[in-house]
């Protein structure tokens, strides 16, 4: 198993597109572990996007991430850090494949809904950003019979 960390963009809750993003993921058999709204600080968005701040595109992402709230969430499954970037699809919205939640709902590289971790050490630091251990609510799901054979995990 492992477990990603999801962000819902500011862009997303605009829109009013929370309950469809989720949604997607709760269809897939992914289990939501941890979940809550927050306002990003100009001090978490130094924090999360490191690799990114001495880019020239770092302002307008920092102005953007810290717009208005997003929804971070723990998403557990088998396979899930890739399951769930290749549910996002391409970075940019305008080259995302549709069917991905970025070409389905995205027109754009900045606002493009959702960060997803793109490895098991990424998604470790970026757990630990957003979540407390003792908000990650493990259980299990009652409903993976229904979701894949026994064999598979
Ligand atoms: P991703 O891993 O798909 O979230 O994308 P990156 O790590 O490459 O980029 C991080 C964020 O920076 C993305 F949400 C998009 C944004 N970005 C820009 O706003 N402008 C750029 O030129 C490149 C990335």
């Amino acid at each position: 198993m492992e477990t990603s960390l999801v962000l819902l963009k500011p862009d997303c809750v605009q829109r009013r597109l929370i309950g469809e993003i989720i949604g997607r993921f709760e269809r897939k058999g992914l289990n939501l572990v941890a979940m809550k709204m927050i306002q990003v600080t100009p001090e978490l968005s130094k924090q999360h996007y490191a690799e990114h701040v001495s880019k020239p595109f770092y302002k307008n992402l920092e102005d953007f991430i810290t717009s208005a709230p997003i929804v971070a969430m723990a998403v557990e499954g088998l396979e899930a850090i890739r399951v769930v970037r290749e549910m996002l699809g391409a970075t940019n919205g305008l080259k995302a494949a549709p069917g991905t939640i970025r070409g389905d709902f995205s027109s754009s590289r900045q606002m493009n809904l959702v960060h997803a971790s793109d490895s098991p050490e990424s998604a470790a630091r970026e757990l630990a950003l957003y979540f407390a251990p003792n908000e990650m609510c493990s259980y299990t799901p009652t409903l993976v019979g229904s979701f894949r054979a026994s064999d598979e995990g």
